[in-house]
């Protein structure tokens, strides 16, 4: 789990809790945790417990990430919550003399976040499956484990940290967001991790968090993804075109994952320059995160687990972003089973206007595939 740590710098009393995660953490004049990009509830309560365990062990933290925070539920909760986080920018970021660096919910090296390649880190803690270049002082990786968070509280436990209202609200709705209700590949150790904060959580404002405020953006992206969702027999693509916010991909994903007869669904979207990915499938022994290195190539990046995963390939212009689409929905069905099923068809069905003049009549439903000659 741990290596040895050489040089501890600065003495801790005996009387501290101890262990190896204590002992990293303690070493540390000031302790840097990188999140993922645009992250998601999961690396965000992750990141938080992280850091309130430094402050408990009386060093400094801070939790950081790149990329975007636009999802209107991620938002509420680190409002309502107030989520000390800060958002890399070039030169926001200074490193010092003595700084410890954590990755939390992602691993050095993977293309999903900010960590900088040359630098050594000294905290990995991550349910992704493992990578070869995870190597620092304290390492848990459990890609068994349905939630990071679930992970994260397992070892603030260790360190001795008391859970207040906040912080048990932030890793409930990590753990129901990450594992929709416990029904997405959560494990025993998700459910009974949250059970026991149930207690402590503040109800009216986990419903906040769920239920927010959004933005007409929001909406007319939904409307903008429905009128380019395909369907084949048990498969669902839809190429969204620009997005307000790169999280919005993953949203739909789940969206159109839950419609019947749907198995296997991608979503992509254009966000500042990046093609944005995203793969569900309902079988709960897939391989999304394969299919998902599949579908980006050997032009992008991608990973993920088994029912879920993410991807990225760089886009210069919507010129670009629709040859790539054609590309990858022929991988992506490719690698999918029942692949004999390659026939799309669209969801709705716009009415043809006649020349110059805007559709009379609102889209309507294409008849289902299988009543299609
Ligand atoms: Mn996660």
């Amino acid at each position: 789990m741990s290596g040895a740590e050489g040089e501890r710098e600065g003495g801790v009393p005996p009387s501290r809790p101890w262990g190896p995660l204590c002992e990293v953490v303690g070493g540390a004049r000031r302790l840097v945790v990188f999140l993922h990009d645009n992250p998601d509830p999961d690396a965000i309560a992750s990141g938080w417990i992280l850091q309130r365990v430094a402050q408990h062990l009386g060093v400094r933290s801070r939790v950081v990430y790149g990329g975007h925070l636009g999802r209107a539920e991620n938002l509420a909760m680190v409002r309502l919550l107030r989520i000390p986080l800060t958002r890399l920018t070039k030169g926001t970021f200074q490193p010092r003399a003595g700084d410890r660096f954590a990755l939390v919910d992602t691993q050095p090296g993977s293309a999903n976040n900010s960590f900088p390649r040359k630098w050594r880190a000294h905290i990995v803690i991550d349910h992704h499956p493992r990578r070869r270049v995870s190597a620092a002082d304290f390492v848990d990786i459990r890609p068994g484990t349905g939630t990071c968070t679930t992970l994260l509280l397992d070892l603030a436990r260790t360190c001795g940290l008391p859970l207040d209202a906040r912080l048990a609200t932030a890793a409930a709705y990590a753990i129901v967001s990450e594992t929709q209700d416990l029904k997405r590949e959560s494990q025993r150790e998700d459910r009974a991790a949250l059970q026991e904060l149930m207690p402590l959580v503040r109800l009216a404002t986990l419903g906040r968090i769920r239920h927010p405020p959004r933005p007409r953006e929001y909406y007319l992206a939904v409307a903008q993804a429905m009128r380019n969702v395909q369907l084949g027999r048990n498969t669902c693509v839809c190429h969204v075109g620009p997005v307000p916010a790169p999280e919005s991909v993953a949203e739909l994903a789940d969206f159109l994952a839950g419609m019947e007869r749907v198995t296997w669904c991608l979503v992509t979207g254009l966000h500042a320059g990046t093609m944005v990915l995203s793969i569900r499938t309902t079988n709960a022994r897939g391989h999304a995160h394969r299919v998902m290195r599949r579908t980006v190539g050997s032009g992008g990046t991608g990973g993920g687990h088994r029912t879920m995963a993410g991807g990225q390939h760089p886009c210069a212009d919507e010129t670009e972003y629709r040859r790539l689409c054609a590309a990858m929905t022929e991988r992506f069905l490719a690698s999918v089973p029942h692949r004999a099923e390659v026939r799309l068809r669209p969801l709705v069905c716009e009415p043809a206007p006649p020349d110059g003049t805007k559709p009379a009549l609102p889209p309507t439903a294409c008849p289902p595939a299988e009543d299609v000659p």
